[in-house]
C-alpha cells in the first residue's frame, strides 16, 4: 500500500505542476490586462486536481486498464483549470490568448457553447499539453482548461451540486427547471454582451466611452 502511495504520488505530481504552469500563463495574462488597458476579460480562475476516487471512477467508466501508463493515455483531465469570464466574446479571447502561445500544444477543443449539451451545459473546453521541467527532464502534460461566462460558471455549479445530491437520478420537473434556468443564463448572456459592445464602441448616447 505504502508503495502504491509513493507510486501515485509519483504519477500525480507533474499535473499539479502542468496546473501551476497554465495559472501562471493566465495570472500573467489578467495581470498584463490590469496594468495595461482598462479593462481585464478575466474575471477569476480556480484549479482542481483529479482525486484517485475520481480517476478510479472515470476508468472504470472508460474501461482503462487500470495502470498509470493506461490512465496518462486516456485520462485527460487529471488537471483542470478553470478561467470565468464576464462575457461570451472574452471568453474566446482569452482561449485565443492562451492557446496560441507556442509552448502549449492543443489537443482537442469542444465547444458546448456553440453546440451546448442537451441540458443546456455551456463551456469551452481545450485540452492543451504543457511542458514540464522535472530534475530529470522534461515531460509533457494535458491539462483540461474549461472557459466559461460569470452566468455559464452559476448554472454549471448550481447544476452539479443539484447532479451530486441526488447521484445523477434528478427527479424530471428540477431537470426542467434547470433546462429553463440555462435559457435565462443564455439571456443573460446576450444582453450582457449587447451592453458590453454598445458601450466599448461608444454608441449608447455618443458620450465618450469607459471600460466596462
Ligand atoms: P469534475 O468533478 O468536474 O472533475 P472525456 O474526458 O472527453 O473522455 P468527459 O469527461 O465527458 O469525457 O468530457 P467533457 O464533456 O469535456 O466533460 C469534462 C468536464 O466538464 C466534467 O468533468 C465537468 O467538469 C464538466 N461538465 C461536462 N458536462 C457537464 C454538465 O452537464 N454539467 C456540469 N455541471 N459540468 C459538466 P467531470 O470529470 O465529469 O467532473
Amino acid at each position: 500500500m505504502r508503495a502504491f502511495r509513493e507510486s501515485f504520488a509519483r504519477f500525480i505530481m507533474p499535473y499539479k505542476f502542468a496546473i501551476d504552469e497554465i495559472a501562471t500563463k493566465v495570472s500573467i495574462l489578467r495581470e498584463e490586462f490590469s496594468e495595461l488597458h482598462d479593462y481585464n476579460p478575466i474575471e477569476h480562475i480556480s484549479t482542481r486536481l483529479k482525486s484517485a476516487d475520481s480517476i478510479e471512477q472515470k476508468i472504470a467508466r472508460k474501461q482503462c486498464a487500470p495502470s498509470f501508463d493506461a490512465i496518462r493515455e486516456s485520462v485527460t483531465d487529471i488537471a483542470g483549470v478553470r478561467i470565468v469570464c464576464s462575457f461570451v466574446s472574452d471568453v474566446y479571447h482569452v482561449f485565443s490568448m492562451l492557446t496560441e502561445q507556442e509552448d502549449l500544444r492543443v489537443l482537442t477543443v469542444k465547444d458546448y457553447i456553440s453546440t451546448p449539451k442537451p441540458n443546456g451545459y455551456k463551456s469551452l473546453h481545450v485540452i492543451v499539453e504543457v511542458p514540464v521541467f522535472l530534475s530529470e527532464g522534461s515531460v509533457r502534460v494535458p491539462v483540461e482548461v474549461q472557459l466559461r461566462t460569470v452566468a455559464m460558471d452559476f448554472w454549471a455549479s448550481l447544476e452539479h451540486k443539484i447532479y451530486y445530491k441526488y447521484d445523477g437520478v434528478v427527479p424530471a420537473q428540477l431537470l426542467a427547471d434547470l433546462t429553463t434556468a440555462a435559457v435565462t443564463a443564455n439571456s443573460l448572456d446576450v444582453t450582457m454582451e449587447k451592453l458590453h459592445q454598445q458601450v466599448k464602441n461608444g454608441d449608447a448616447d455618443g458620450s465618450r466611452p469607459i471600460a466596462v
